[in-house]
C-alpha cells in the first residue's frame, strides 16, 4: 500500500514536470538543477556566476530552502528575477513547487533558469522538476568519499563540480579517490574544479552554461528537440524510498 503511495506521488510529480519542460521549452529557458550538500557552496557559486554572466544571457533564480529567504536575499543582490521557495519539511523540491514559482517569473525575458535546490545529496536526485540538466556539486570539506557514497547523484547528473579547492592543503582530501570513484560509477562524466574563494574554473562552469543555452537556441530555431543532456523523466527512481518518509 505504501509502495502505491509513493508511485502515485511520483507520477503526479513526473506529470507537473512534463508541463514545467513544455514551459520552459516554450520561453527558450536553459534550466539547470543544482544539487548538493549543505554548506557546499551552492548560493556562493550562483552568486559569482551571475556576476559574471554577459549582459545578453538574461538569468532568473529559483532556490530551494526549508526555511527563511536568506538566500533569495544573497541572489537579489545580483539577479533582478529570485524566487525563493520554503518547503518546510520537505528535503528537496518537487515540480510542483517549481511550476507556482514559474508563475512568479517573466519567461520571455530569461534565457538561462538555475535551480538551486534544497541542500541534500539524496532526495533531489530521484525529483524530476522539467529541467534541462542536473549538476551534482561536492566541495572538498565533505570528503573525498562522498561520491562513492552518493552514486545516484554522480549518475543522474549532466555536470559535476567540486568546489572549495581553493582548501585542499588545509584537508585530508584525496583528489584521485574522489576521481576514480567519479570515473567507475559514470566513465565519461564532466568534473569541473571550482573555488569561488579564488574564482578557479569559474570560466569553465560559465562557459558549459552559456554553452548548454546556446545549444537550446539552435535547436529550438531549427525546430529540434529543446532537451539538452538528460533532462527528461528518468528511467531510474533511486530516491523513491526517501520520497515516502
Ligand atoms: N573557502 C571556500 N569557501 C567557500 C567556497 N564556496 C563557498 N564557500 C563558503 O561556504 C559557506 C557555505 O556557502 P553557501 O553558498 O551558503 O552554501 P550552500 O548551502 O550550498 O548554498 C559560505 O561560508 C561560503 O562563503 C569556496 O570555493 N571556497
Ligand atoms: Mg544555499
Amino acid at each position: 500500500m505504501k509502495i502505491q503511495i509513493v508511485e502515485n506521488v511520483l507520477k503526479l510529480n513526473d506529470e507537473v514536470a512534463a508541463a514545467n519542460r513544455a514551459r520552459l521549452a516554450q520561453g527558450r529557458v536553459f534550466t539547470v538543477d543544482l544539487m548538493g550538500a549543505p554548506g557546499a557552496g551552492k548560493t556562493a557559486l550562483l552568486e559569482a556566476t551571475l556576476k559574471r554572466l554577459p549582459a545578453s544571457t538574461r538569468a532568473a533564480v529559483i532556490v530551494g530552502d526549508l526555511a527563511t529567504a536568506r538566500d533569495g536575499q544573497r541572489l537579489q543582490a545580483c539577479c533582478r528575477q529570485v524566487v525563493q521557495v520554503n518547503t518546510g519539511k520537505t528535503c528537496h523540491l518537487e515540480a510542483h513547487h517549481v511550476a507556482r514559482a514559474l508563475q512568479r517569473l517573466n519567461l520571455d525575458r530569461i534565457d538561462l533558469l538555475i535551480i538551486e535546490n534544497v541542500g541534500n545529496l539524496i532526495c533531489p536526485v530521484g525529483f524530476d522538476l522539467g529541467q534541462g540538466a542536473k549538476v551534482g556539486l561536492f566541495s572538498v570539506t565533505e570528503g573525498d568519499d562522498k561520491a562513492a557514497k552518493h552514486p545516484f547523484l554522480v549518475r543522474e547528473s549532466d555536470l559535476l563540480v567540486l568546489n572549495k579547492v581553493d582548501l585542499l592543503p588545509y584537508v585530508k582530501f584525496d583528489s584521485g579517490v574522489f576521481r576514480r570513484d567519479v570515473a567507475r560509477l559514470r566513465p565519461h562524466a564532466r568534473l569541473i574544479e571550482t573555488s569561488v574563494t579564488t574564482g578557479q574554473g569559474l570560466d569553465l562552469w560559465i562557459n558549459w552554461l552559456l554553452g548548454c543555452c546556446a545549444t537550446l537556441r539552435t535547436r529550438g530555431r531549427s525546430g529540434g528537440p529543446v532537451a539538452i543532456g538528460r533532462g527528461r523523466p528518468r528511467k531510474t527512481r533511486p530516491a523513491r524510498k526517501d520520497a515516502a518518509l
